[in-house]
């Protein structure tokens, strides 16, 4: 079997059959010079007009053939590179039992999400709170913070990376003492560098079996 014949059969019905069609319709040339002057000019034979349209015809479902296998090529490359895509995403929220405030405390500390949604790839801690990527690449990640400051001192986190500080989260006590917000970042991350919330020094927030205070991310896409 030839390449040519090969292909076809790996091409797509519709493609097929217009290159099939394309053949047959070669095949088939009906003896007009006229229309056909082109091919071999006023003075070919009818035979001859007949090869070079075959030819002709043959050339240019070959030509599509080209085309096709290189996207064919081209869309199994990015099958192939999203079938070996690495898979990592978290989700988890502050307390795995019981409720109350978290914090205060005299210096800044993660925020140790206990509760675990999901943790494909393991490349979160929930004993540390801290996120380390093994992978290199674009991730998302999302922090939600609800507060109890009635009579004791604000709520602020911040998302950190590597101990920079990306994004953060604020509420005031008041009258308004239950409040509750959530920030996000898309950031690159190289292996090894980290991210966790951060509860800053002298500062509280409050769960409870709600789960209303959550950290989670994911790999978007490796670099
Ligand atoms: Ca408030």
């Amino acid at each position: 079997m030839s390449r040519a014949s090969m292909m076809m059969m790996m091409m797509p019905m519709s493609v097929k059959s217009v290159a099939v069609l394309l053949l047959a319709m070669a095949c088939c040339c009906v003896c007009e010079p006229q229309a056909n002057a082109d091919c071999g000019g006023p003075s070919s034979s009818c035979s001859s007009l007949c090869l070079c349209c075959l030819s002709k015809d043959v050339a240019m479902v070959v030509e599509k053939l080209k085309t096709l296998e290189s996207r064919l090529e081209e869309n199994q490359r990015v099958v192939g590179v999203l079938r070996g895509q690495p898979r990592v995403a978290f989700s988890a929220a502050l307390r795995d039992s019981g409720g109350g405030n978290v914090g205060p405390f005299s210096v800044a500390t993660p925020l140790k999400y206990k509760r675990v949604f999901s943790n494909t790839g393991s490349s979160y801690n929930p004993s540390t709170g801290v996120f380390t990527a093994q992978v290199k690449g674009m991730y998302f990640f999302r922090f939600s913070m609800f507060s109890n400051t009635i009579g004791h001192s604000n709520s602020i986190v911040s998302l950190m990376k590597n101990g920079e500080r990306l994004t953060s989260v604020w509420d005031t006590t008041g009258a308004d003492g239950h409040d509750m917000g959530s920030n996000a970042v898309v950031i690159a991350m190289e292996m090894g560098d980290n991210a966790y919330v951060e509860l800053l020094a002298n500062r509280m927030v409050f769960d409870e079996y709600m789960n209303y205070n959550t950290f989670s991310g994911f790999l978007l896409f490796p670099m």
